[in-house]
């Protein structure tokens, strides 16, 4: 499959960005870059899909193939292009409020397909790019604009409901673990089939409660004898909700949605592309 020249850490580029300074995505950028890197996988096999928000903006960041689109509704439309083109590594990049709230339903059923994609999602327990109303992650009594008496709601615990429905591959890194996090990303692109990795992320403007001290306090690294492939300890340890444990916590190997399409396999999507000929034509009928 990979033909192009091995990459360096330069071919992903560098680019101005909008986050504010201090934000923890930036360590998420740096994180992802190593692991692309040391998974070998040039910008041109790689293919970033996102929604909106501000974790959404980190495919404008970096060197590759980039679709943004819906707030909510990347893991859609990375599932139709990885059965369109299996030959592209796809990463899904989101936020809390993108991939568990609007995406809800979305993350239920990537999990239970299984299409080989790799989420990572940015966790900042709050909405950041609209200024700070509370996401599905927020803990309680958290106090924002938008919710003046503090959070009401039970705060949804992604890791736990991805290890409980058995997922294919299930990790927690934090952002300010740069090389813990990039080891993490690196392992999920290598897993086949849907690999989720949840990263505590600091919103150093909107959330004053989850800082990079209280992320530090709050979490631990998973214990050198854990075996993620033990499955009552991983709900166990998904579970915990005072100290949150970093590291894989769950991994599974169950055949991946797109081997049930021996079409995909064999390679017949491409003589299925139409021709540019054809494409000219159809182009031109819309203009
Ligand atoms: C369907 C829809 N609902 C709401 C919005 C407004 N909106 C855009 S980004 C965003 C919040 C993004 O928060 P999150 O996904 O947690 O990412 P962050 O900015 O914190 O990285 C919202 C509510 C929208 N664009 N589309």
């Amino acid at each position: 499959m990979n033909e192009s020249p091995a990459p360096a850490l330069a071919d992903y580029g560098q680019y101005e960005t909008a986050w504010c300074p201090g934000c923890g995505n930036f360590h998420i950028l740096k994180a992802l870059k190593q692991a692309l890197l040391e998974a070998q996988l040039p910008p041109d096999h790689v293919l970033l899909v996102s929604g909106i928000g501000q974790a959404a903006k980190t495919p404008h960041y970096l060197n590759a193939h980039v679709f943004n689109g819906l707030h909510g509704r990347a893991l859609p439309v990375a599932t139709g292009i990885a059965l369109a083109n299996p030959e592209l590594e796809i990463i899904v990049e989101s936020g809390d409020g993108c991939v568990y709230g609007e995406g809800g339903n979305h993350f239920l059923a990537a999990i239970r397909r299984n299409v080989n994609v790799t989420l990572l999602v940015h966790d900042n327990q709050v909405y950041g790019l609209t200024k700070g109303q509370a996401s599905p992650t927020s803990l309680p009594g958290t106090v924002t604009k938008a919710q003046p008496h503090g959070v009401f709601s039970a705060p949804f615990n992604p890791v736990g409901i991805a290890v409980a429905m058995r997922a294919n591959f299930v990790a927690r890194g934090f952002s300010g673990e740069p090389e813990g996090l990039s080891a993490l990303i690196r392992q999920a692109l290598m897993h086949p089939g849907f690999s989720f990795v949840e990263i505590l992320q600091p919103c150093v403007s909107f959330n004053k409660i989850n800082t990079f001290k209280w992320y530090k306090d709050h979490s631990f690294p998973l214990p050198p004898d854990y075996d993620p492939t033990d499955w009552s300890s991983a709900m166990k340890m998904a579970f915990e909700s005072d100290r949150l444990p970093l590291g894989v916590l769950w991994m599974d190997h169950r055949p991946p949605f797109e081997s049930h399409f021996p079409a995909v396999h064999e390679g017949l999507w491409k003589v299925r592309l139409p021709s540019p000929a054809l494409l000219e034509t159809l182009f031109d009928s819309y203009r």
